[in-house]
């Protein structure tokens, strides 16, 4: 509730009680309901009532859906972990009026061997009916597939609590209609292993915490200048360029993560920075340098910078099942290609300039990509430079220019927006309204173009943090990106207050679960709070 301000004159006064008791109501009415739908992020739409019902001690998951993966199984069985958030519950029963003996859930896709891919349908309902006394009943859920089964789970978690008197599990103001679906397919976190080697079980935890905000591609930037950590079993030697000996993953770890985060609804898009992000990946092939002085971009007039490339790539196709890789491609600066004199003769010999130079490494990595099966992302430099060039399939990926996903879409290219004034978690200064205000489509109103944005990611990048704070980096201010990314634009809050109190209580939600979420007014870890 508002404190009303010392008010000017009595006229003044009077017309503001005359208006109170007008529209107070009304104005009553709505502010509850924002501070009552305590959903996160909002869904399409959402039909409530002013009842409570229980979940039924035997509160279980049943469903016709041939589960061979597991994966409604293991969802539902998190989700009421989730729910009971360690409490010692007692089991409802019969005395509690209006009990749920499960939730049902009903997958209608025809093809019930459906892989996690980009574009899949994520949507679902959720019902809760009120049970008539000693009749229980089951909550149902449908959806597509099991991906938009396990958003399903996340939103109904969030209706459930645990009561402190009875000890039982609640859920108020039933009967529940939710009919939701994302607003964008592709809502990212990138993370960063290469700055500083994030171990697995940090990993995972990130994983399952983008789970509960409905983000859905986990984009890993394994390596880059500072360290190379993944094993490439093509060529072994790279990652002699990790920091250690145990600050590694191994292709058979980088499996599991995509094995976790796939069973999660999550894809993980593997990135290498090429050319100019990549000097580690000299240490084990100093060939791959320029020169043992100048080692980075890698070396343009090598032969077997490609290979590499191919190798690495080929391996990526046996682990990565995501259809798009990244290839980086941001921040070259081209000086150790021209003052090497190996490397400038062969450039005169091929009558190429430096930014023509750039501009084959480019392409030739995107052949070898296309060549593995994979669709590419490219930072925006190869879009700015290039432009058309690219392959079509390409999709630029947005950091620098606030309004550039609006030229990328009018040239007919896909684009992913991350612009770092907005939605870069390393930047401890931006606060959580600015995550949320970010909005893709700015100044895109052709239809046509519009379906050309395909999200948004939000980017940790790993120069400034580690294992020891990375959750309380990224959350909440990722969180404020997800509803972005995930409601319709015309449900989003444009009231900050009314917003606030919801992603307040997020973010309670994610400590309770053991997400090491920062305070909303306290922005990064380190920022004063204010
Ligand atoms: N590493 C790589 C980085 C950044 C980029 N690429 C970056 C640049 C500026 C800021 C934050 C991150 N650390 N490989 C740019 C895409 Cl402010």
């Amino acid at each position: 509730m508002g404190r009303m301000g010392s008010s000017g004159g009595g006229a003044v006064m009077v017309v503001a009680v005359a208006l109170v008791l007008v529209f107070g109501n009304a104005l009553e009415l709505a502010r509850s309901e924002e501070e009552i739908l305590k959903i996160w992020p909002m869904p399409a739409e959402v039909r409530y009532g002013q009842r409570q019902v229980y979940l039924s001690g035997e509160f279980g998951v049943s469903t016709e859906y041939a589960d061979g993966s597991g994966i409604l199984k293991d969802g539902f069985n998190r989700m009421v972990s989730l729910i009971k958030e360690d409490h010692v519950v007692v089991e409802a029963n019969l005395s509690h009026n209006s009990l749920l003996l499960g939730l049902h859930v009903l997958i209608s896709s025809p093809n019930h061997q459906e892989q996690l891919q980009y574009g899949i349908d994520e949507s679902y309902k959720l019902m809760v009916p009120v049970p008539s006394p000693g009749k229980p009943a089951y909550a149902h859920l449908q959806a597509q597939t099991v991906y938009g089964a396990l958003h399903g789970f996340q939103t109904f978690s969030q209706l459930c609590q645990f009561n402190f008197k009875s000890k039982v599990i609640e859920v108020k103001m039933a009967p529940w209609t939710i009919i939701d679906q994302p607003r964008f397919s592709y809502r990212g976190l990138l993370i960063d292993t290469s700055r500083h080697y994030l171990p697995l079980p940090v990993i995972k935890n990130v994983i399952d915490s983008m789970t509960y905000a409905k983000l859905n591609v986990l984009h890993w930037h394994i390596v880059d200048t500072q360290s190379f950590p993944l094993e490439i079993p093509s060529y072994p030697k790279l990652w002699d360029g990790a920091y250690s000996t145990s600050e590694r993953y191994t292709a058979a770890d980088a499996a599991e993560i995509v094995s976790y985060a796939q069973k999660r609804g999550i894809n993980v898009l593997a990135e290498i920075d090429v050319p100019g992000h990549a000097l580690s990946w000299g240490i084990g092939y100093p060939s791959l340098w320029p020169s043992k002085d100048c080692q980075q971009p890698l070396d343009v007039s090598n032969e077997f910078t490609f290979k590499v490339i191919d190798g690495i790539l080929s391996d990526f196709s046996k682990i990565f099942k995501f259809k798009f890789v990244h290839l980086g491609g941001d921040e070259v600066n081209t000086s150790c290609w021209t003052t090497t004199p190996r490397i400038s003769k062969w450039l005169k010999k091929k009558g190429m300039n430096e930014s023509q130079a750039y501009e084959y490494f480019v392409l030739r990595a995107q052949d070898i990509a296309l060549s593995h099966g994979y669709e590419i992302v490219n930072w925006e430099e190869t879009f700015v430079n290039f432009g058309k060039k690219l392959n079509p399939k390409t999709i630029v990926h947005n950091w620098l220019a606030v309004g550039l996903a609006q030229q990328v879409v009018a040239s007919g290219l896909r684009c992913i927006v991350s612009n770092q004034e907005k939605w870069y978690l390393d930047h401890l200064d931006t606060t959580w309204e600015e995550f949320y205000l970010n909005e893709p489509l700015r100044n895109i109103t052709n239809l046509n173009q519009q379906k050309l944005v395909i999200g948004g990611e939000v980017c940790m990048w790993g120069e400034t943090i580690d294992a020891s704070d990375i959750e309380q980096t990224i959350w909440p201010r990722a969180a404020a990106a997800a509803e972005r990314l995930w409601t319709p634009y015309d449900k989003l809050a444009k009231n900050m207050r009314q917003v606030t109190g919801r992603l307040a209580h997020f973010r309670c939600l994610l400590n309770q679960r053991g997400v090491a979420a920062a305070p909303l007014d306290g922005f990064g870890r380190s920022s004063p709070r204010g």
